[in-house]
């Protein structure tokens, strides 16, 4: 048997519906294996705080180094890494080890929190991370920040992002518009330096996205783990996403998780 191997390097979500718990989720909906190397765990609160608690660099490295060594990796992507110290890292190991199919989601927030994350972490990523992307994945407020912007309101605005989060290096660019203003559709611009990809689904209102942007960058990794091209991995992923928030729920305090088995489901996966 030949399974493909998928790696994320991301924070715990103690509820079970974003960060790395995500991951694995996804990862195995998608028939990849899933690993781990955990850079913060999150812990959630009845009041709706979270507390972030960082891992000792060291720690973290040694993961990287463990996975490379004993596991192997086909894909890779990254999560909440939270400090400007753990993206430094980061970057350095996908460079050191010339990591392959590398997804980089630009995690800043979570939903339901608005304290931005710690200051030089923006431009770190800019310089050290993005650079490293097969395919980065801001959602708009992501992208904002990334382009030195207030918001990005419309699709135009969309694929001016674009651009200039392409001029920093990745491979690909994936804007996801979800958010965007007055829009009955959830449209995602992919660019790759060249052409842009419109992709575009209805928009599912519910407040239960908890993890939404986790999940559709790991279903990415997946794809790509398994030798798919990036414009296809991203096509399968939005399909995979689309029926994981069709299909979340309410469930404990706050925003539910979107449902990662859905696609299997009720989806089109067979
Ligand atoms: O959805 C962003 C996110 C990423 N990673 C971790 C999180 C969250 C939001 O809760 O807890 C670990």
């Amino acid at each position: 048997m030949s399974i493909k191997r998928a790696l994320t390097i991301a924070g715990s979500d103690i509820k079970g519906g974003a960060g790395l718990e995500a991951d694995l989720k996804t990862f195995q909906e998608r028939d990849v294996f899933g690993m781990t190397a955990i850079t913060t765990i999150v812990v959630s609160r009845a009041d709706l705080s979270h507390n972030v608690y960082t891992q000792p660099l060291s720690l973290i490295e040694e993961q990287i180094e463990g996975i490379v060594e004993v596991m192997g990796v086909d894909a890779m992507k990254t999560g909440m890494l939270y400090a400007e110290e753990i993206i430094e890292l980061v970057a350095g190991k996908i460079k050191q080890h010339a990591l392959p199919n590398v997804v980089i989601d630009p995690v800043m927030v979570c939903k339901g929190s608005d304290t931005l994350i710690a200051g030089g972490m923006v431009s770190a990523m800019r310089e050290l991370l993005i650079p490293t992307a097969t395919v980065v994945t801001p959602n708009l407020q992501e992208a904002a920040t990334l382009t030195n912007k207030e918001r990005i309101a419309t699709l135009d605005d969309m694929k001016e992002a674009a651009r200039q989060i392409y001029s920093f290096g990745p491979k690909y660019v994936l804007v996801k518009g979800g958010k965007l203003d007055n829009s009955d559709v959830a449209v995602d611009v992919l660019y790759d330096g060249k052409d842009f990809e419109l992709l575009e689904t209805e928009r599912i209102d519910t407040p239960n996205t908890h993890g939404a942007g986790c999940t559709y960058s790991a279903a990415i990794t997946a794809e790509l783990a398994k030798g798919n091209s990036v414009p296809d991995a991203v096509k399968t992923a939005k399909a995979f996403i689309t029926e994981a928030i069709r299909h979340s729920f309410s469930l404990g305090i706050g925003f539910g998780p979107t449902n990662h088995a859905a696609y299997r489901k009720y989806g089109q996966a067979k």
